[in-house]
């Protein structure tokens, strides 16, 4: 039976997506936030991130009043939750915003609900969510203690969709639904099965959680062993994209591309939850994390090589964000960069991010100044490729005539 409700909590790069698309096949949608910036502009059809096509659905709903955001939860038949999960200062899970997010709908949770937590989390996130909800409601039964006697289902089904092209993948991808109990992840299936084209596979919630885990640790591990070649490479003077394109014509060799370093919410993050639960056994996982993080420190040693050639060295930092073609600051390896040159007093820093207007008042700018692409070049005698957006693979190279570059990304 299709819910008349569902309502979705936090409305960031999954939730909103999230939000949209169900809303999209004609179900109402309370979505949730915190910031009544961000449900203000929903509510006026706009949306706060930068994302292909989102905006056209958003619009879209909200106009047939199927989507609506809203400061405050309200009963409805079914909630997701997709609010962050960051890490602390020493590298364990922080899941305040999880359960804020369970104190948050306990009150107008129901009898026969659903709730399906889509945060990235560590082992065990589901169950402590059933917790907090139980604590906070007694008179329900959750599913963790009373199984499949319970008033209430609980699941976990990891999001898994790659910003930049999230609304095809939100519902073309497979999706892992992990349920608290059997009938709690049938649940579950019966929700995506509306909008998800891919396969819907059940299975625990713990193996759930770890799945999605596994997933980005595998793809940092990856990284890390090309972050580690291109140090390599440049000690012995070869070029590291010259070989990794080599060597991938080996039939069952798939290296993937050096960087910067590793940013983003996600792959910079979840690995180390699997490293906080287990840091005896999570020694590859471990490193990997250690190989990736190091990068940004190697490539502002280049720049401040580079920099060090001239008398007033003025140098354009090509990119922000942390990979191409998003606006999304979060663990931002060329972000970090750009500060540090600013810090270390490398010279003039002049920072081009096409996909941001203005920098959040969240980010430290010191030392550095935000400015247009063409500006850049102009004033530049150092360029530092940091990001591969569209607007700098196409660049001709004949503007980078007389002027050091370094490519972090092999666009140039
Ligand atoms: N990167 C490289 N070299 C590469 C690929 C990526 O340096 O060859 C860097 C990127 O520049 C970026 C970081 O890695 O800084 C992460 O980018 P990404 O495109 O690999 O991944 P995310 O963080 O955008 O999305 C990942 C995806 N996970 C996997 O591919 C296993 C996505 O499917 C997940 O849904 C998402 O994490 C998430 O939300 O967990």
């Amino acid at each position: 039976m299709q819910p008349q409700q569902v309502s979705v909590i936090g409305l960031g790069y999954i939730g909103l997506p999230t939000a949209a698309v169900i809303a999209s096949r004609g179900i109402k949608v309370c979505g949730v936030d915190v910031s009544s910036r961000t449900v203000d502009t929903i509510n006026q059809g706009d949306i706060h991130i930068v994302e292909p096509d989102l905006d056209i659905v958003v619009r879209g709903a909200v106009m047939t009043e199927t989507l609506r955001a809203s400061l405050t939860p309200e009963p409805s038949d079914v909630f997701i939750v997709a609010v962050p999960t960051p890490f602390t200062g020493d590298h364990e899970p922080d899941l305040s915003y999880i359960q804020s997010a369970a104190r948050a709908i306990a009150p107008v949770l129901a009898e026969g609900n659903l709730v399906i937590l889509e945060s990235t989390s560590p082992v065990g996130a589901t169950e402590k969510l059933c917790q907090w909800i139980a604590e906070a409601r007694p008179d329900l039964r959750l599913p963790h203690e009373h199984r499949e006697n319970a008033q209430l289902s609980v699941a976990h089904c990891p999001e898994r969709v790659l910003p930049g092209q999230i609304l095809q993948e939100l519902v073309a991808n497979d999706r892992v639904i992990g349920g608290i109990t059997p009938r709690c992840a049938e649940r579950a299936r019966d929700l995506y099965r509306i909008f998800v084209k891919g396969e819907c596979i059940l299975t625990t919630a713990r193996t759930a959680e770890m799945a999605k885990l596994t997933e980005n640790a595998f793809r940092d591990v990856n990284i890390a062993f090309a972050n580690e070649l291109s140090l390599i490479c440049d000690d012995s003077n070869i070029d590291v994209w010259e070989l990794i394109k080599l060597a991938n014509l080996h039939p069952r060799v798939n290296i993937l591309n050096p960087g910067p370093g590793v940013g983003g919410h996600c792959i910079a993050v979840d690995p180390w939850f699997i490293v906080s639960s287990n840091p005896e056994k999570a020694r590859l996982i471990r490193t990997a994390r250690t190989v990736n993080d190091s990068k940004p420190v190697f490539v502002v040693e280049k720049v401040l090589e580079a920099a060090n050639q001239f008398k007033q060295p003025v140098i354009a930092c090509l990119g922000l964000a942390f990979k191409a073609n998003i606006d999304d600051l979060r663990e931002s390896p060329a972000l970090e960069i750009c500060q540090e040159l600013s810090r270390r007093g490398a010279g003039e820093v002049l920072a081009v991010e096409p996909n941001i207007a203005a920098l959040p008042e969240s980010v430290n700018a010191t030392g550095f100044e935000l400015t247009g692409l063409d500006d850049a070049l102009e004033r530049a005698n150092v360029v530092v490729v940091l990001v591969d957006h569209d607007e700098f693979r196409s660049l001709e190279r004949s503007r980078m005539n007389a002027k050091v570059v370094v490519d972090t990304r092999g666009v140039i």
